[in-house]
């Protein structure tokens, strides 16, 4: 109960920021686009990561109006790296299967959208599998690629049926989970079924990006077998905005 009287402050206090890790393309080098990835500023020294809090805030049922913020400090954001002098950079923000059912999100972003002044096309939502099965979301999809905001599949490969949701929806983008680039090099098999992946992602015109990629091995062995993006310890980690702009300026 008392976790429950925090964790309700601070989503009234604000304690939450956004921090950004990199994704980078294998045919440039360059920094390509940025996943928003949330912690908690508990006090000046303390950092908790969303692994121990997003459910909780989801069991409270606060989950839209902090998926809502996490939206609206994303659009802020971009058009705050633009104002100053950046080029456009497209930011993933995960989404919960819980706000996904909610269905004001598309109204939401539009109007986000609109007063930011952002091109629809800078914001990609990241859904997990599970995301695919919820009440009323074929809606929800349907009228956010309206919009033009790309959509991911987070965590691919690792829910029940992620065939299906590919055969279900048009999507923009695929993210390949950690698991499959942890075995990449020791398993065979495993290598094998990431280059059927990455064929897949190439037949449906899909973006695919590697997740969880921490060692130059790895990731050399993922661009050998085909990998467009690659996001991971390796390059980057997630690290707060103001550090965004210098690497913009990397040849990783
Ligand atoms: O940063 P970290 O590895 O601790 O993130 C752990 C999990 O928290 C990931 O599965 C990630 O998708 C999720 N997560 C991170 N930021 C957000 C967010 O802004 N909203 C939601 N719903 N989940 C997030
Ligand atoms: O579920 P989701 O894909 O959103 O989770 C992404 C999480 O993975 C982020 O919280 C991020 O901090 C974490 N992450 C990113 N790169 C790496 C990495 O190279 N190794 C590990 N262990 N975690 C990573
Ligand atoms: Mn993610
Ligand atoms: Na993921």
């Amino acid at each position: 109960l008392e976790k429950e009287q925090i964790l309700r402050e601070a989503c009234e206090k604000k304690q939450f920021i956004l921090h950004f890790q990199p994704q980078i393309s294998m045919h440039t080098g360059r920094v390509t686009s940025v996943e928003a990835l949330v912690r908690w500023q508990h006090s000046e020294k303390a950092i908790v990561y969303p692994g121990e809090f997003i459910s909780h805030i989801e069991k409270l049922g606060l989950i839209v109006d902090f998926g809502n913020w996490v939206l609206q400090t994303v659009c802020e954001q971009i058009a705050q790296w633009r104002a100053s002098g950046l080029p456009y950079l497209q930011v993933a923000v995960n989404i919960s299967p819980l706000h996904f059912q909610d269905a004001s999100l598309p109204g939401t972003v539009r109007d986000l959208l609109m007063k930011t002044n952002i091109p629809a096309q800078y914001l990609e939502l990241e859904v997990t599998e599970s995301a695919m099965q919820t009440k009323g979301h074929v809606e929800i999809f349907n009228q956010l690629r309206q919009l033009g905001v790309k959509i991911a599949i987070d965590d691919f490969g690792t829910g029940y049926s992620c065939l299906a949701s590919l055969k279900k929806l048009p999507l923009d983008c695929i993210k390949i989970d950690k698991t499959f680039i942890d075995d990449v090099l020791t398993s065979s098999h495993t290598a094998l079924l990431v280059g059927a992946i990455i064929s897949l992602a190439n037949a449906l015109n899909y973006k695919l990006v590697a997740e969880g990629v921490e060692t130059r091995d790895q990731a050399l062995a993922m661009r050998e077998l085909g990998c467009q993006i690659i996001q991971g310890y390796f390059f980057c980690h997630p690290v707060p905005s103001d550090q965004i702009s210098a690497l913009l300026d990397v040849d990783f």
